[in-house]
């Protein structure tokens, strides 16, 4: 792809090199380039420190990655975190190539909270994807890098385990009750207990949508057939209702709107789909309309998973407030999420608050962010569901260590840190696609011709 900037190396980008002394801080002669370190480090005789924050762009899958490994003085103590973005992928490669890597070269990796405040203090204005995946993906790398130096698994720094294993959902999507009842009940052999269901629309571009031939594959890349909320609203309660009858109890169905429709629609939506008897609803609406959840939990009892779209823990803080949370699920990405120190605040405020997490975890969640949310998942009371991608082989071949689901539910690994380690060789025989060439989604719009809004 094209690298803006200048890039020199497609893949990787080393972080500038500490100039020595160039802080000018005295008394801290032995921490070259550090502005300001933190008072203790020099008491605490810190040997350990990071020598680099290295970027590395890859696609095995399609969906670009941008993965971040924060090295240090001690012969092959790294740490790795995943902050990719798919939509924004090369801003946030810049703000940790420069800013977050000249900040953190020098420094002790482990004072997390210090270190974590620290860079979202560099930003001074908050919040927002960019800055939430950078943070994100330096986070998980120095608590992988922490467990890693402790010869600990990661969820033994969380408190140990509290299950042993997250339960996962996959996806099925398909036209008609029919053919997703047996992709249900095909996915229930394969071990899963919990399945999202994806219909799709006649006559309107929506998730489950594959087209039929290249004409239609070509028009769903323009995003030439609109979005029609109605349709949706009157088509796919009634199919996720059948899909319940054709399949019986015992398979628990879930349902993602993609933040897709307006507070009146989400009420007509849940009025019609409370026979389905769904898990959840995920992201019914987009995270302007947020207020209006109240009025939903008051209005039905379709569970509701929400938050894919938030890039700071506290915009989930109105929905958990008041004397009964209006949410059930936290739908929490860790990565635009800033990783797992603030996620893991957000974590134990669900359990007091009785408010499950669902972690996001499609494909575009890279194998590494993926065993960050599984030691959360492994440690938490309050994990409910975790979404789980199927990666390939050639996803295994970049990422030694990919956790697979086995009988509808992930394991970790046991072994020290995250368990999760990158290929740089393998990762340089998958370049990223071009920026716009990824989600085609932003390009939609409704049958009136205006932007549909995720
Ligand atoms: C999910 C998500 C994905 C998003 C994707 C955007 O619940 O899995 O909504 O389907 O579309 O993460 O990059
Ligand atoms: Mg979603």
């Amino acid at each position: 792809m094209a690298q803006p900037g200048a890039r020199s190396d497609p893949l990787s980008v080393p972080a500038a090199p500490a100039a020595p002394g160039a802080s000018g801080v005295t008394g801290a002669p032995d921490v070259p380039g550090v502005l300001a370190p933190a008072p203790w480090v020099e008491e605490r005789g810190a040997k350990v420190r990071i020598t680099a924050v290295r970027t590395f762009l890859t696609a095995p899958h399609g969906c670009p990655h941008l993965i971040v490994r924060v090295e240090t003085n001690e012969p092959g103590l790294y740490g790795l975190g995943c902050a990719s973005d798919p939509q924004r992928t090369l801003a946030v490669r810049s703000v940790l190539d420069d800013y977050l890597a000249p900040l953190l070269v020098g420094r002790d990796p482990d004072d997390i909270e210090d270190l974590h405040r620290l860079m979202l203090n560099s930003a001074y204005w908050r919040g927002g994807s960019i800055t939430g995946n950078a943070l994100g993906g330096v986070d998980v790398a120095l608590w992988d890098l922490k467990a890693k130096r402790l010869g600990a698994p990661l969820y033994s720094l969380f408190g140990g385990r509290v299950r042993t294993r997250a339960d996962a959902y996959t996806h099925v999507d398909g036209a008609g009750a029919a053919e997703l009842a047996e992709k249900v009940t095909a996915a229930r052999e394969r071990g899963y207990r919990h399945v999202r269901v994806q219909a799709a629309v006649p006559g309107s571009d929506t998730y489950g949508t594959k087209g039929d031939g290249a004409a239609d594959a070509r028009a769903l890349r323009r995003r030439a057939v609109p979005w029609d909320s109605a349709a949706y609203v009157r088509t796919v309660p009634g199919i996720l209702t059948e899909v319940r009858e054709r399949v019986g109890e015992g398979t628990e169905l879930l349902h993602d709107v993609h933040e897709r429709l307006d507070p009146r629609q989400a009420r007509d939506f849940l009025r019609r789909v409370e026979g389905a008897g769904l898990y959840f609803v995920e992201d019914l609406l987009a995270p302007e309309d947020a207020a209006h959840f109240a009025g939903l939990r008051a209005g039905s009892s379709v569970p509701l998973a929400v938050g894919e779209l938030f890039s700071d823990v506290g915009q989930f803080l109105p929905l958990l407030d008041g004397p009964v949370p209006v949410i059930d699920f936290a739908r929490v990405r860790i990565p635009t999420l800033g990783g797992l120190t603030p996620v893991r605040k957000l974590a134990a405020l669900c359990e007091l608050r009785g408010v499950r997490l669902a972690p996001h975890g499609p494909a575009d969640v890279s194998p590494v962010a993926q065993a960050a949310t599984l030691a959360l998942d492994i440690s938490s009371h309050a994990f409910g569901i975790q979404e789980a991608a199927v990666f390939g082989p050639a996803v295994a071949e970049v990422f030694p260590g990919t956790v697979t689901a086995r009988d509808g539910g992930l394991v970790p690994h046991g072994t020290p840190g995250h368990g999760v380690d990158f290929d740089e060789t393998a990762a340089r025989r998958h370049p990223v696609p071009e920026p716009l060439e990824h989600d085609r989604w932003a390009l939609l719009r409704n049958t009136d011709g205006s932007v549909q809004r995720p």
